[in-house]
């Protein structure tokens, strides 16, 4: 009887096309970028599939060069592909071939000029974009002379605030802050004593629950902005949009990993993180201050019925 029951069981698994190809044991290469939620995240899928028995390698890279090394190959495969700030990379990979879009998260992304909420205090005519630019005295610094400041966040991010500034002839100058963390510095000193302040930020973040605050509203996204200047209020330029208030936050993987790496992929295209659970991950790190590693653990302990379900499909 035993007997039977095993040879059953080994039958079904050789119809299991999951069975059927052995993933490599050549690492799985997940690259490491410089805000929390994407390390975070990138630390809980490398466990996951450790768990089901394969190798994986961490590597830092920059955020926006990732596209070309995912297409190439030597990076197996992108967590967060934020629409905001990569999708004119990722698509621009798209084109040259070599990787693919692995499906949505849940989540649903914002990333753009950002205040907290007693810089409305100063300026109530907030969040229009033209209150704002009417305001920029309230935002100057030795910095910047008599031009508000608005501090963006590491150049790998967003490439375009100078051009927005010019291309919407606002009145402030740009300065690219040197890590995620400066932004929150920035934004803890101001709270002190509620010093008006127009800064980078992003959703889902950490930052909602620790600082109520709003969105610039920009002229609305329109596909294109970045590329057709009559695309936009200025006709003749281009970047005169706000960033997708609605984005999207995608997988994206090498070519070659479904073939390489079958269980690893069909975990991946399983995968699905919602708003909340991005903003739990970058929490462990930014307010709780756990490794990256251990708050992936963290992570996996609290939601096993959540990636339960991504294993077993
Ligand atoms: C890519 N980011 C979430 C920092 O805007």
């Amino acid at each position: 009887m035993k007997k039977y029951t095993m040879a059953l069981s080994a039958g079904l698994m050789a119809l299991s096309p999951l069975a059927a190809v052995a993933d490599s044991d050549d690492p799985i290469v997940i690259p490491i970028h410089n805000w929390s939620s994407q390390i975070v995240m990138s630390n809980v899928v490398g466990q996951i599939f450790e768990q089901m028995g394969l190798n994986v390698e961490y590597v830092t890279t920059d955020s926006q060069a990732v596209y070309e090394s995912v297409r190439l190959g030597d990076v197996t495969l992108e967590l967060e592909v934020w629409e905001g700030a990569f999708g004119a990379s990722f698509r621009a990979a798209l084109e040259k071939g070599g990787i693919v879009d692995v499906g949505d998260h849940n989540a649903v992304t914002r990333e753009d000029w950002w205040y907290p909420m007693w810089t409305k205090d100063a300026c109530p005519g907030l969040p229009s974009w033209e209150a704002l630019n009417d305001c920029a005295a309230l935002f100057a610094t030795a910095e910047t002379g008599d031009k508000g400041r608005y501090l963006d966040g590491p150049v790998d991010w967003l490439k375009h605030g100078k051009e927005r500034v010019e291309a919407l002839n606002m009145n402030f100058e740009v300065i690219n802050a040197g890590s995620a963390a400066a932004l929150w510095a920035e934004i803890g000193s101001a709270e002190a004593d509620k010093r008006p302040i127009v800064v980078f930020n992003w959703t889902p973040n950490f930052a909602e629950a620790v600082w109520p605050g709003e969105f610039v509203e920009f002229p609305v996204w329109v596909d294109g902005c970045d590329k057709d200047p009559a695309v936009g209020p200025n006709p003749n330029a281009l970047y005169d949009c706000g960033n997708p208030a609605n984005g999207y936050l995608k997988k994206a993987a090498w070519e070659g990993m479904e073939a390489k790496w079958p269980d690893a992929y069909a975990v991946l295209e399983r995968i699905s993180f919602t708003n909340p659970q991005i903003a739990a991950m970058a929490k462990l790190v930014d307010v709780d201050e756990l490794e990256p590693n251990e708050a992936a653990e963290v992570w996996l302990e609290e939601n096993q019925a959540v990636w339960s379900g991504w294993l077993n499909g």
